[in-house]
């Protein structure tokens, strides 16, 4: 047999190919899924889970003409497949490498580029609107799963949507049951009895059939939407959508691309907002991911014949520490309960939903929900500990403010993957937090240096009365014992790590340790610096950073996050509050975008490891840049340095 995929170059040469070719390409794009995530790591039974929907999608319609827009975008590396970037596939996620989501640059194809879920349903009808006010006719399909589906983002969308009766739009729901974890929640119940109990399905159709196709008279028809009308009151598959102004077409096998041709080729002469309710499975056509999706969802290197991860890592990541310790605190105080929006695994959450499950929350991919919700919790006197990555905490910054700072509330963030998330590039960055975080009146904000500091500081959050967060990184910190017994630290109190008069390095969170390397190095040279674990980015340590900014007559500040606002902004500001006036450098993320790659390498790139710490305090102090400082990437540029005199 010829292979197909190695001649789709575009989906126009998808477009007429046979369903026998469709199948046949189907089973390529899983084999070619299959070794290239193997060698790469990536999204993987997402993507398993989507390509008949894809090649469905790419077969009937006409894009970059119709409009197709992903939801998340990690399911997209089908559509990757046929739109050009075939050849490039195993250079997925890394830095130079494409994108493991939509990304405009990348593709004619990639219309809206997301990372977080739940906005392809608005995305979908800015581009319906637009075309209705221009005229132009094109189709346009959102295509969501069932754990986007739960953000307040796509409800809002479906409210919308299902209210213009005239606006054509399809959103294509791609039902696996899965969120990352099993999926939770009502609609998600509400989409499994669906998927149950599929003789609803014929008690529409027929219904429907009747009414559309055979000529009755008025009173007879009549009569049958009445009987439609019962029906949908007890058994009518997609009730929810349909009086929510939706037609709703399904539940389909989302693996027969024929059925779904035929679904989009229906919704279309139906016109109006139509939800066309794909069942599909995750993970479909490799053993192990169809067993285990949760685990499968993505994954690290593996060896495709045994399933078997390449590399192992048993090292003890943040988020470990992060769930030990909260088991740890709970055991002692019942008040302690946590809540994750979806994602149980990846906070480190699961291990504590085994010991607490009743004082353990998932309240699915609903980070503004998680974070009311918590105030609540707050308000009826228990202790919420809310652990969200970073980069999704965003999604709930006004809850933040109006429903835990302003009313003072005791809740606790833990904001997992703080800093640079690394290979899932600018949307998963989580380098905004102590900008956003700092900003807040009566909010708490630190960063321990280390394991031990972490637990320290979730006993200090735990007992503190009012709005705190502590940030930390993605993966392992440098390797500090566990503590048996954790004290608590005074709030707004940093430590002194190292003496020198030459150059105070003020270092917050991950900057502690490449600081303290850097000194090192610089010491080596005869250039003696102070390092500054500050502990608080607020309230700051105002006493220790004055007297170690007047001793050595120079600061450099180090952080992972934006430079706008961030941690060296609090202490400039600090300083300058105090009228002293000092020269300042403050290294972290320039204003500008953070692509995907390891952490490590961009890390260095951006001159916030060691070495580049080292390079920057040197050139800071005789004046002029190195050479090495000279050859810098694009990645370090904009200004990030203001010295201040
Ligand atoms: C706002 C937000 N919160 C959390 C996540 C993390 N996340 C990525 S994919 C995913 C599950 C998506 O489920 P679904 O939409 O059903 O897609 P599936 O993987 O099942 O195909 C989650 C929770 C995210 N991307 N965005
Ligand atoms: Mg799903």
């Amino acid at each position: 047999m010829t292979r197909i995929l190695h001649r789709i170059n575009d989906p126009a040469d998808v477009r007429p190919l046979s369903i026998d070719q469709l199948r046949q390409l189907a089973g390529e794009i899983r084999e070619e899924i299959i070794h290239g995530i193997a060698e790469t790591g990536g999204h993987f039974a997402p993507n398993l889970g989507a390509v008949e929907i894809t090649l469905a999608l790419h077969s009937v319609l006409e894009s970059p003409r119709d409009k197709i827009i992903w939801d998340v975008g990690h399911q997209s590396y089908p559509h990757k497949l046929i739109t050009g970037r075939r050849e490039r596939f195993h250079t997925i996620k890394q830095l130079g490498g494409i994108s493991g989501y939509c990304k405009r640059s990348e593709s004619q194809h990639d219309l809206f580029e997301a990372g977080h879920g739940g906005t392809s349903i608005s995305a979908a009808i800015g581009f319906a609107r637009a075309r209705d006010l221009r005229g132009t006719g094109e189709t346009v399909v959102a295509v969501i799963g069932d754990g986007s589906l739960t953000t307040g983002l796509a409800q809002e969308a479906l409210n919308n949507a299902g209210h213009a009766k005239n606006s054509d739009l399809i959103v294509l729901l791609n039902d696996n049951q899965m969120s990352i974890a099993p999926n939770v929640g009502a609609l998600s119940e509400y989409l499994g009895k669906m998927r149950a109990e599929p003789h609803y399905l014929w008690a529409k159709r027929e219904a429907q059939t009747i009414l559309e196709h055979v000529p009755l008279g008025d009173r007879i028809l009549d009569a049958i939407h009445k009987v439609k009308d019962g029906v949908k009151q007890f058994v009518v598959p997609g009730m929810f959508f349909e009086e929510l102004g939706f037609t709703y077409l399904g539940p389909l096998d989302g693996h027969c691309i024929e059925s779904l041709q035929q679904a989009i080729q229906q919704a279309r002469r139906i016109g109006g907002p139509v939800v066309i309710h794909a069942l599909t499975q995750k993970g479909k056509g490799y053993a192990h991911a169809e067993a285990d999706p949760f685990k499968w969802h993505a994954t690290t290197p593996f060896h495709p014949h045994t399933g078997e991860l390449k590399s192992k890592s048993s090292a003890l990541t943040y988020s470990k520490v992060f769930a030990k310790t909260l088991i740890k605190l709970a055991e002692k105080d019942s008040r302690i309960v946590a809540i994750t929006a979806a994602m149980p695994d990846g906070t480190g959450l699961l291990e504590f939903q085994k010991v607490f499950p009743e004082r353990c929350f998932d309240v699915a991919m609903a980070e503004q929900h998680a974070v009311t919700f918590s105030a609540g919790l707050a308000a009826a006197g228990m202790k919420p500990v809310a652990a969200i990555y970073s980069t999704f905490l965003q999604r709930a910054y006004d809850q933040i403010i109006h429903d835990v700072c302003i009313m003072d509330f005791p809740v606790v963030f833990c904001l997992d993957r703080g800093g640079l998330a690394g290979d899932d590039g600018p949307t998963h960055q989580g380098v905004f937090d102590i900008a956003y975080m700092r900003a807040l009146p009566n909010m708490v904000v630190m960063a321990p240096k280390d394991e031990q500091e972490l637990q320290r500081m979730m006993a200090t959050a735990v007992n503190h009365d009012g709005p705190i967060c502590v940030r930390y990184p993605r993966g392992a910190g440098p390797g500090t014992p566990l503590l048996e017994e954790i004290d608590t630290l005074p709030i707004g109190v940093g430590e002194r790590l190292r003496d020198g008069d030459d150059v105070a390095i003020v270092a917050y969170g991950y900057g502690v340790t490449p600081s303290l390397e850097a000194a090192q190095m610089l010491g080596d040279e005869g250039i003696h610096a102070s390092v500054i674990n500050a502990r608080f980015c607020k309230p700051l340590d105002a006493e220790l950073i004055l007297e170690a900014a007047r001793r050595c007559g120079r600061v450099v500040t180090v952080e992972d996050g934006v430079l706008q606002g961030g941690f060296g902004s609090a202490v400039l500001e600090m300083l300058q509050d105090h009228g002293c006036r000092v020269p300042v450098m403050r290294l972290g993320i320039p204003d500008q975008f953070i692509e995907h790659g390891k952490r490590e390498k961009l890390l260095e790139r951006l001159g916030l490891d060691a070495a580049g710490i080292a390079r920057s305090a040197r050139e800071f102090i005789h004046g002029v840049p190195s050479e090495d400082e000279m050859v810098l990437p694009a990645l370090h540029r904009n200004g990030q340095k203001s010295p201040v005199h």
